[in-house]
């Protein structure tokens, strides 16, 4: 009986030495590797917009920017209007397997690239993909007010003052005949300029980066507004993330036009 105890124990103690070393071994990579797996440091707006496609969360409740936004308006907005843009794409990426997993801006940026029979269905739900992925992220409940941090300082240098910069961004958010979108971008000589796009064109396209812009399709405020745009594109500002545009703006102009750079958390 002790000679057989002392068997169990010696098979014991070689199964805990052998779990010992498997364990140890098994440990050991992940150890040495950690350091170069670190994150790198990035931000949610320094994410890559890979395909296929998927529709990220809306980062607040549908009501949380009401009374400026309405949650109707936000649940249509995101969960149909969004989703049908990231569908559409997928879609049309799916007929070309050499095209799956690039970019979304990479292939915004070299249309010429796409085949052409899914040429204008990349470009508009591309585009509106990555557009209302950026726009999510610069409005937020707590948003409003006065710019902040660094971009303050260079809307008061551009543009004269924030005033000034607001007027002249809802005019031409205003001016837009139709469906586009109004932005304040920092373009190729990496100076803040305010443009507008139809449809959902990107900026991305002339080589611009979008630091921020504003939505004027109906289906952004109609609920609300109806056809008062003006209205609309006055009110949005009390929802305007400046915390968010500020890293887009600091990524801007240090991350060139890099296609890593341009989003936008998906
Ligand atoms: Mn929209």
């Amino acid at each position: 009986m002790k000679k057989f105890l002392q068997r169990q124990m010696h098979f014991l103690g070689l199964g805990i030495t052998l779990l010992v070393l498997l364990v140890s071994c098994q440990a050991a990579p992940q150890v040495e590797s950690s350091p170069t797996a670190a994150t790198p440091a990035t931000t949610p707006v320094a994410q890559a917009t890979p395909t296929p496609a998927q529709l990220p969360p809306l980062p607040y409740d549908y009501a949380a920017l009401e009374p400026h936004i309405d949650a109707e308006t936000m649940k249509l907005h995101h969960d149909r209007h969004h989703a049908a843009y990231v569908n559409n794409l997928n879609e049309a990426l799916a007929k070309y397997p050499n095209l799956q997993n690039r970019d979304v801006v990479t292939l915004l940026q070299d249309l010429d690239s796409v085949p052409e029979d899914i040429r204008t269905t990349v470009r508009n739900n591309g585009g509106g993909h990555i557009n209302h992925t950026m726009f999510w992220q610069i409005m937020s409940p707590q948003g409003g007010g006065e710019p902040t941090g660094a971009i303050a300082e260079e809307i008061n240098k551009t543009f004269g003052s924030f005033n000034q910069f607001r007027e002249q961004f809802n005019e031409a958010g205003g001016g837009r005949f139709g469906s586009g979108w109004v932005w304040l971008v920092r373009n190729q000589n990496g100076q803040l300029e305010i443009t507008t796009t139809p449809n959902q064109d990107s900026p991305i396209m002339d080589g611009s980066y979008p630091i921020m812009g504003n939505d004027v399709w109906e289906h952004a405020y109609y609920l609300n507004y109806q056809n008062r745009r003006a209205d609309y594109l006055d009110n949005w500002w009390n929802v305007v993330n400046w915390n968010e545009i500020n890293q887009r703006s600091a990524l801007s102009s240090s991350a060139s036009l890099s296609q890593q750079s341009l989003n936008q958390g998906t």
